[in-house]
């Protein structure tokens, strides 16, 4: 991926449970397309997955399985570097001396440290806290020009940029101050049963509130029938049908339609025959991704040979960027 002028993209996701269809419609979708233009970096963002506690053995496995997602929905490990975070000890070591130039002030504003905080109210650690820090030296270790960020990730961005910017006012241009990447298409997709909140993957407590992107085509259709919808029954966005327009949403995305062309094409439509077609059309997008993850997380050998050279390819540039940081700050430099 070098030698050529590409600007560097920089995505992320935690193998903290098996991708949800929002993560699907909000983030992986949208890398795939970035391929051609831009020079990728797809990482499974491990370190920050446990900042929540993981169960050892399937925290390996899904980290695992989120490569090979990677793969089956078409990210090239050739042209683009596919790798695992804890691979790469270098994050490590830039989010210790990042989180001497972050301020507490603003890591008390996050709002996701609120939420998972409110979430895991019997394991609030640091690592929660310093999330965004580890997250701001993923970026900039590799200077990247660019970060796909949905709404819920604008604010790890803003601070990304801030901790950049003062490390550069005391040292010169060490990093690349990123941008946020603002996909063309990509809605935020909510929970089937609670549309007023984001559809998250670690969610455990209702099934029917998330689609897996490996949940097989009669349960991704079953939880589709039982989405909470109103008393309205007319197929059409609302303020006031948060359950209707999500479906609408999901419909949009999953076809590439235009809300309005998707709002069109059920006028008239009762909610049975509408839930229908938005069972049809996920399971549509879905089932040739779950085909090829059945080839890919069969072939162990190979997905692991693609994290170990992404890791390695990762781990040369990292390094750049890291001892030009180490001696910046005045650690030792040996000759
Ligand atoms: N509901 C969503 N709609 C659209 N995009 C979404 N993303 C997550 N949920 C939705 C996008 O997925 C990318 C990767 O997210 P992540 O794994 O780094 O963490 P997250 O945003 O915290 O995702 P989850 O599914 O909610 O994970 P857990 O349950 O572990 O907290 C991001 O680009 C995000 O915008």
């Amino acid at each position: 991926m070098s030698g050529d002028n590409k600007k560097i993209i920089y995505s992320a996701m935690q193998p903290s449970g098996i991708p949800s269809l929002g993560n699907y419609l909000g983030a992986l979708k949208n890398w795939k397309n970035l391929q051609d233009e831009y020079n990728c970096i797809f990482a499974a963002a491990n370190m920050h997955a446990i900042t929540v506690r993981q169960d050892p053995t399937e925290l390996r496995q899904r980290t695992r399985d989120l490569i090979a997602l990677f793969l089956s929905i078409g990210l090239d490990p050739e042209k683009h570097i596919i790798y695992v975070q804890s691979d790469v000890k270098a994050h490590a070591e830039i989010a210790w001396i990042l989180n001497c130039f972050t301020y507490m002030g603003e890591l008390n504003r996050m709002t996701q440290f609120k939420d998972k905080s409110a979430k895991h109210a019997d394991n609030i650690n640091a690592g929660l806290y310093t999330y965004p820090v580890l997250m701001a030296g993923d970026i900039l270790l590799y200077q990247s020009d660019l970060v796909p960020v949905g709404a819920d990730q604008k604010q790890h961005l803003e601070i990304c940029r801030d901790i950049a910017g003062r490390f550069n006012s005391v040292y010169g241009n060490v990093f690349k101050i990123p941008d946020p990447y603002i996909p063309k298409a990509g809605a935020r997709i909510m929970g089937l049963q609670n549309p007023e909140k984001k559809m998250s993957k670690s969610e455990s407590d209702n099934m029917n509130n998330v689609i897996y992107i490996l949940d097989e085509p009669n349960v991704i259709k079953n939880k589709i029938k039982r989405a909470v919808t109103d008393s309205d029954a007319e197929v059409r966005y609302g303020e006031d049908k948060p359950g209707i327009s999500n479906l609408l949403n999901i419909y949009s995305s999953v076809t590439g339609k235009s809300p309005e062309e998707s709002e069109a094409e059920f006028k008239g439509f009762g909610y049975g025959e509408f839930k229908e077609a938005v069972g049809e059309a996920v399971v549509k997008e879905l089932e040739p991704i779950q085909s090829k993850f059945k080839e890919y997380s069969a072939d162990r050998a190979y997905v692991e040979k693609v994290m170990k050279e992404g890791a390695e390819k990762a781990a040369y540039i990292a390094q750049k960027t890291l001892s030009k940081v180490k001696k910046k700050v005045g650690f030792p430099v040996y000759k």
